[in-house]
């Protein structure tokens, strides 16, 4: 064993237990050190321990320098006439059409609040035809080249990145082979690695998770930069001819995958980079909020903001920082290089104290009830600062976010808020196309005021993206027909 790596990392404690470990697990040991290169483990180790000293003496707030985004600067689809509306959607389609768009999934993350062992994209919400978050998606993109090549007459594709991490990429490729790609061609999707970083403790030492593993994490989802320099991801997007890139979480249900109307808009804006915001709906929702820090555009995460500044309304009760984040980002080809070759060392990391299992020196696994440990992150959004022409777009919240986040046991963000979000959306989208539900008796289901939050719609009518993108083309299956509840709308794939 090359000790000397760890005793020039400061991290001898990494090898407490080598004497007790059998020849298998000293091998993989050994192949988790071999990939910290010792000066970067030190670095590593010493950033973490200062940055929760002084996150626990002062922790860093940006809220005394933070001011909205102006009115003017913001897009919004409530408040644009459907002329512009149609041109902008006109335009993404276009660019779709000419092969210039490509999606990019964040799917690295591990999901602890929602609490499976799985990757969050094969979680099934419990919708009727039993399909997952992936599923979804695939299904968007599929239908999504077929509008844009049906206007403007070509073949097009719109290639789906997806970063993975050490916790999803196995799991999630296999996935997809078992599914056969959900139809879209296998050499469209592109999936790769980020990096992983050691949890340390607050004394600054690596911390053994077992006393063969060390306890990582993957680097944050602005760990996508350095991933797409590691993995030639943008030479990829280069050959493909890609100018746009629409970047994505894994758990909107809702998602609107390479949004035609928000990439015409960044287009037609001359944009670099973009950011899809929605109304705050309470001070305290998780999500960032879009604004401006020292004149310049930026997230300010839920994490890291005071509750006074979050709580701040103007004088007509509207929250003064209303521009929540929902982790959808446009970014040019241009930007995305200008980014990951030169200006990713300037992205600073954010500190998570987290409660993190590991062996202490008798060997015990602990699950400690307290936090012990810190993470690193860098985060996606934290590349606005560099833009030179940044946008923001201000989309339905009904229409295009309901996260899920958590397990049912929570009131919001959980399978039975995705699953009731989409359901109603489909709803809408049969009754506007001219649907009748009935129920078993054959009696006309009256459309209620319920409420969408709590309750579910008067009639279960799932719409595969298949059949439709964004509530498009029904009229033909749906108007003025019978429709019994529960009711799938979907094709048969060949
Ligand atoms: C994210 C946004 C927040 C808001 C919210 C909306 C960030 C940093 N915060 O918060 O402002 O928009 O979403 O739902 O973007 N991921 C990786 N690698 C990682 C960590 C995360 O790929 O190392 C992915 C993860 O799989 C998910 C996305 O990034 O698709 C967002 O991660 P999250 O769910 O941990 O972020 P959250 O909800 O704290």
């Amino acid at each position: 064993m090359e000790r000397w790596r760890v005793q020039e990392a400061g991290q001898e404690q990494l090898l407490r237990f080598w004497d007790e470990l059998t020849a298998g697990q000293r091998q993989s040991l050994q192949g988790e050190l071999a990939l910290l290169e010792p000066r970067e483990l030190r670095e590593h180790c010493q950033r973490a321990q200062e940055a929760y000293v002084r996150d626990k003496s002062c922790p860093q707030r940006l809220d005394h320098n933070m001011c909205p985004v102006p009115e003017e600067f913001l897009g919004s689809v409530r408040r644009s006439g459907p002329g512009e509306l149609r041109a902008w959607e006109e335009e993404g389609l276009h660019q779709i059409a000419q092969n210039k768009v490509a999606v990019l999934l964040l799917a690295g993350g591990q999901g602890t609040r929602l609490g499976v062992t799985y990757p969050k994209g094969m979680y099934k919400v419990g919708l009727p035809s039993g399909k997952t978050l992936y599923q979804i998606q695939a299904e968007r993109i599929i239908r999504l080249q077929q509008l844009a090549g049906e206007k403007y007459g070509t073949n097009c594709s719109v290639p789906w990145y997806i970063m993975t991490s050490e916790f999803t990429l196995n799991p999630t490729q296999t996935f997809f082979e078992e599914n056969n790609y959900f139809g879209v061609e296998q050499t469209n999707v592109v999936m790769f690695e980020q990096r992983m970083l050691p949890a340390v403790d607050f004394d600054g030492k690596a911390i053994l998770e077992r006393k063969d593993k060390i306890a990582m994490a993957p680097d944050g989802n602005g760990g996508l930069y350095k991933a797409l320099a590691d993995n030639h991801i943008l030479e990829d997007m280069e050959a493909r001819g890609i100018l746009y890139i629409h970047v994505y979480c894994v758990d909107n249900i809702l998602v609107k995958m390479a949004d035609p109307v928000f990439v015409g808009f960044c287009v037609f804006k001359g944009a670099d980079c973009g950011a899809k915001v929605v109304e705050k709906a309470y001070p305290a929702e998780p999500v960032g909020v879009v604004c401006q820090v020292d004149g310049i555009y930026q997230v300010v995460e839920y994490s890291e903001i005071n509750p006074d500044t979050a709580e701040k309304r103007n004088p007509d009760g509207s929250l003064t920082y209303n521009a929540g984040n929902i982790c959808n980002h446009f970014f040019t080809l241009d930007f995305l290089k200008r980014v990951a070759r030169t200006l990713e060392p300037h992205l600073k990391y954010h500190v998570a104290i987290k409660k993190i299992p590991y062996v202490d020196k008798e060997g015990n696994l602990v699950k400690p009830v307290q936090p012990n440990g810190v993470k690193m992150e860098k985060f996606v959004f934290d590349v606005f600062q560099f833009a030179k022409n940044f946008v923001a777009f201000e989309v339905i919240r009904e229409e295009e976010f309901s996260p899920l986040k958590n397990a049912d046991t929570a009131e919001k963000d959980t399978p039975t808020t995705a699953r009731r979000s989409l359901l109603w959306q489909h709803y809408r989208w049969a009754v506007k196309a001219g649907a009748k539900f009935i129920d078993a008796r054959g009696h006309l289901i009256e459309q209620s005021s319920r409420n969408p939050e709590l309750e579910d719609p008067p009639a279960v009518c799932e719409i595969s993206p298949l059949m439709s993108y964004f509530g498009e083309d029904l009229d033909l299956h749906l108007n003025n027909k019978d429709i019994s509840s529960p009711f799938i709308l979907d094709i048969q794939r060949l």
